[in-house]
């Protein structure tokens, strides 16, 4: 939905887009406008991994569209929201100065991804998974192999990808200017589950703890609004 601000109030609502495939799992659910202002929105295969291969499906998909809810003529599939393929609940989006996009995705056993989005590719889900490749497949930038991050929000800053994990509980960190992908851990286990991460105007990391989802085990003070300099981690 698009809400128009007006003074303290939201008002004219407008369906930007309608009839994603929903289920209890596998959602998606982010929303990020990109550089090139467009709206770029990440649906999960709704636990119907099959759907995701079905480019008429909204399901398994990142989706792009004008924020009026039109389809952008540059759009890779005619008339489609349909901007990526082939995925299974993918969650975070931030792109890099240079405007490429990343996604963050949770797996199947594991081998939760991170991947580079290119509009009209497939991403392999159901497929492909972690190292398997196939022709017209794309293989994520990294993989998580068989450990769990359940990578959730993603932020780009200074040659770096920042993504929250919730099973993994960890601020999880992929510098983008070395040789080969690595991925660094920070704070694990000192917040618990880590839903989102964002950058401040002030150059620092904002990260949303998400304990009381169901799946954590909140204290008294969940849930929180962690503050971190990114120098100091
Ligand atoms: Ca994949």
């Amino acid at each position: 939905m698009r809400f128009t601000k007006e003074d303290k109030n939201l008002v004219e609502p407008l369906t930007i887009i309608e009839g994603i495939p929903g289920f209890s799992i596998h959602n998606g659910g982010r929303i990020k406008f990109g550089p090139d202002g467009l709206l770029y929105i990440t649906a999960g295969d709704a636990s119907i991994s099959s759907l995701a291969q079905d480019t008429n499906s909204l399901a398994g998909k990142i989706l792009r569209l004008n924020d009026d809810g039109t389809i952008p003529g540059s759009n890779p599939f005619p008339d489609s929201p349909v901007y990526s393929y082939g995925h299974r609940n993918p969650q975070g989006l931030a792109w890099d100065e240079e405007g490429r996009l990343f996604a963050t995705e949770h797996g199947s056993s594991a081998r939760d991804e991170v991947n580079i989005i290119e509009a009209g590719k497939n991403y392999g889900w159901p497929t492909v998974r972690g190292e398997e490749t196939a022709d017209g497949l794309e293989n994520p930038l990294i993989h998580s192999g068989d450990d769990t991050w359940a990578p959730s929000g993603l932020a780009y800053l200074d040659g770096s990808l920042y993504f929250g994990g919730l099973r993994g509980q960890s601020l999880y960190e992929v510098p983008l200017d070395g040789e080969t992908i690595t991925i660094n851990r920070h704070l694990q286990g000192n917040f618990g589950r880590l839903r989102d991460v964002v950058v401040g105007p002030d150059g620092f990391l904002y990260i949303l703890t998400n304990n009381r989802d169901g799946r954590g085990i909140p204290s008294a003070e969940d849930d929180q609004i962690i503050r971190i300099d990114p120098e100091k981690l």
